[in-house]
């Protein structure tokens, strides 16, 4: 039972019962359910009218995405032909929306007679954001109801409307501010009470006219989408000038393109796995919200200050611990900065804003922050010094707090052995910017009890973070598959390639930002002591010179200025420098190579592949559990395109025979020994596989 029928007074309602989202699945027979129950009110003549809403949380957030594969016209076909269904009812259908109602939620209360919302309901179109448009006609209805521009704007964007502004675009009749259902049923009987014909959305003629040159180029810049947002274009184009059905063709054939398009599918990937990843077999459930609510942050550097801002959004009372009275004068300068600007930004409220800043404490001494429900170190990446600090931990937190280090690459079990609990000792590994990156690594040491993981995961929630389960090695899943990927940019400039290459080829493929000029923003001292460390460890493993080069130079990046590129005050992107290009150059000769042209294919091809296969390597070791989890975190922490869907399923779209084909051919090439391939790649290779049988 999917939908549950109660009358009031001649008036049906029927309520979608699909729990958390009431997604329309066409697959668990939801939709079907839906018709069937709309055709039993119509042929029931003691029903004047029909009330369609959602149960628990939300009207419905949509379509069922887990439902998309490779047949749009019957994946989605229940979908439509509900929305015919409601063209042809003949009694009026009010649609009853609380909590959200996205993408086909939407469309399916755009099918309706009428539309009434609680105040708090939130509305969106965003299929966009999944390299789709709205297939259910919603890309013919909502311009006849809130007019084209506005239509457009809500598409292209897929962002957010409440409930006012709903109204206020005509997209809705009422906002209730009582009973939801007592509302929708007197429209219900208000509707039925009049004079055919009912009043359907496809009827109404379109008001106002579109700048089509300004729409393009609007959806020109919706980058990394395919090309949903040019088609949603079109789509309103065709609202406008053909009549409803052609016009509704024209949006179904638009959908069924996009969807089996690589930038749905890589979107699609991505949203789904967001969602997996944090949800690991065999953990239990976490422990009550409730029970965490105070926090210690030991070390108020960049790190510290992003994460004791964080967790004063989540609402957390932070003690932020530094023995440096000027470090803790800055952080808390810092934090209030950041509270400010969330006021200036509409984020939070003044109250709110009083209130979170009224939550922090500054404090020099450890002990001061005993009893905190919750430490994190974020202090000086060295071994000795973080097992100090938790030796100190140890005898300050209460039995049941969870002990967690920032560290992102040492031993996280060294670092629990400086305490007698290492059970209750996790890695939470935050990217910097704490409070922009989503990305946060939970360190699952040998001896972390799984409550403590599952505590560590529902708190990445809570603090808006996405949650990925790493096992302990040096880097984690993350750094240690971005050093390979670094490793090959090197040899590439050794090769023949500039920094500017790289990047663009990087950057035209996708990326957020190349490797290079990544290094140059994250700072390229932090690298350079991780490289001096591996020289030491892994004689075998050897790196280029060429950042080590730039090092010697003083060139840390854009904090001192120049890196591989220079930044002159007020410039953050960097223009090339000749000196460095020389430099680069001038090495490539001291090491004997003769210098080729490289083309953007190899540089990615290169990058990318030497992603894929250490990725392969940390699944065979059990670091990461599944090919989806390094995904999320490549999507997540390192500027990855969403819409190739991440590097492993990446991968598993080119085909795993022809990565392997690849890597064996650079085998042969420049520092070849850095290509042994993965034997997990070479096994799901040879059988045909793809990673993603791994993701269960
Ligand atoms: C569409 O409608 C196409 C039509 O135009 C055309 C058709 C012909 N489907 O995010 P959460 C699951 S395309 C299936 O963690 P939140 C989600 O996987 C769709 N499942 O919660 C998760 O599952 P689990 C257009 C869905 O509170 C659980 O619900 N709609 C769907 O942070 C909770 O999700 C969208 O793009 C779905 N549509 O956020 C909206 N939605 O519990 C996509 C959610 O197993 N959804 N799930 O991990 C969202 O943006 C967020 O999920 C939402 C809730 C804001 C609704």
């Amino acid at each position: 039972m999917t939908v549950k029928r109660t009358d009031r007074d001649g008036v049906a309602i029927l309520m979608i019962d699909n729990p958390p989202v009431n997604a329309l699945s066409c697959r668990t027979g939801v939709v079907d359910g839906i018709a069937g129950a709309l055709r039993a009110c119509a042929s029931d003549a003691a029903v004047v009218a029909i009330v369609l809403c959602g149960s628990g949380r939300c009207f419905s957030a949509g379509a069922d995405i887990a439902d998309f594969g490779d047949d749009p016209r019957s994946d989605v076909a229940p979908v439509r032909a509900l929305m015919a269904l409601l063209d042809d009812i003949g009694k009026p259908v009010v649609a009853a929306m609380h909590g959200m109602a996205f993408g086909g939620g939407l469309e399916l209360a755009l099918a309706c007679h009428a539309r009434v919302c609680a105040d708090s309901t939130q509305l969106a179109l965003p299929e966009v954001t999944l390299g789709l448009l709205p297939g259910a006609g919603g890309t013919q209805r909502l311009p006849r109801l809130a007019g084209p521009e506005a239509a457009l704007d809500i598409m292209l964007s897929g962002r957010r409307m409440s409930a006012t502004e709903a109204l206020r675009l005509g997209i809705i009749d009422r906002v209730s501010d009582g009973d939801l259902l007592t509302a929708a049923t007197a429209l219900g009987r208000e509707i039925a009470g009049q004079p055919a014909p009912l009043p359907r959305v496809r009827d109404r003629s379109i008001a106002g006219s579109l700048d089509v040159a300004a729409a393009r180029s609007a959806a020109a810049k919706r980058r990394g989408l395919g090309d949903a947002p040019r088609l949603i274009v079109e789509c309103v184009e065709a609202a406008l000038g053909l009549p409803f059905d052609e016009g509704l063709a024209f949006e179904h054939g638009a959908f069924d393109r996009l969807m089996v398009s690589e930038a749905a599918r890589g979107l699609r990937h991505a949203f789904l796995a967001e969602r997996k990843a944090p949800s690991v077999p065999g953990l239990p459930v976490p422990r009550p919200a409730g029970r965490w609510s105070t926090a210690a942050v030991v070390g108020a550097g960049t790190m510290g200050t992003g994460i004791a801002t964080v967790l004063l959004e989540a609402g957390f009372r932070v003690s932020l611990v530094d023995s440096s009275a000027e470090a803790l004068s800055r952080a808390s300068a810092t934090v209030e900065r950041a509270i400010g600007l969330a006021v200036e930004k509409g984020r939070c409220t003044a109250a709110e804003a009083a209130a979170r800043s009224e939550r922090l404490r500054c404090v020099a001494d450890l002990d001061a922050a005993a009893g905190a429900d919750l430490f994190i170190e974020a202090a000086f990446e060295d071994l000795e010094v973080k097992r100090r600090i938790f030796e100190r931990i140890d005898r300050i937190a209460g039995p049941d707090a969870m002990l967690a280090t920032n560290t992102s690459t040492l031993d996280v079990d060294r670092i629990a052995d400086a305490t007698g609990r290492p059970e209750s000792v996790i890695g939470l590994h935050f990217f910097s910017p704490a409070p922009v990156m989503k990305l946060l690594e939970v360190i699952r040491g040998p001896r972390t009890a799984p409550q403590v993981v599952a505590d560590a995961l529902a708190l990445a929630r809570r603090i808006g973070k996405t949650g990925v389960v790493s096992g302990v090695c040096d880097g984690f899943i993350g750094n240690r598959i971005f050093e390979e990927y670094l490793r090959q940019a090197y040899f590439l400039l050794e090769e023949g390639a500039l920094p500017a290459q790289i990047d663009g080829a990087m950057e035209r493929w996708g990326f957020a930002m190349g490797p290079l000029r990544v290094m140059d923003l994250a700072g390229q001292d932090i690298g350079w002591n991780i490289r001096k460390r591996r020289a030491v460890e892994q004689p075998d493993r050897p790196y280029s010179r060429i950042p080590d080069l730039l090092c010697e130079r003083g060139r840390f990046g854009q904090k001192t200025g120049a890196g591989y590129y220079l930044y002159p005050p007020g410039s953050r992107r960097g223009e090339p420098d000749p000196e460095i290009d020389a430099m680069i150059v001038q090495h490539s000769a001291t090491l004997g190579i003769a210098r080729r042209d490289i083309a953007d294919e190899e540089i990615v091809e290169r990058c990318l592949f030497a992603m894929v296969n250490e990725g392969a390597r940390i699944l065979e070791e059990g670091i990461a559990a599944r090919p989806l989890d390094i995904d999320v975190v490549y999507l997540n922490g390192y500027g990855f395109p969403r819409f190739r869907g991440g590097p492993m399923f990446h991968a598993d779209r080119l085909g795993l025979p022809t990565v392997l084909d690849r890597i064996g051919t650079f085998a042969r090439g420049y520092q070849g020994w850095a290509w042994e391939p993965s034997p997990l790649l070479a096994r799901l290779a040879g059988d045909g596989a793809g990673f993603a049988t791994l993701n269960g």
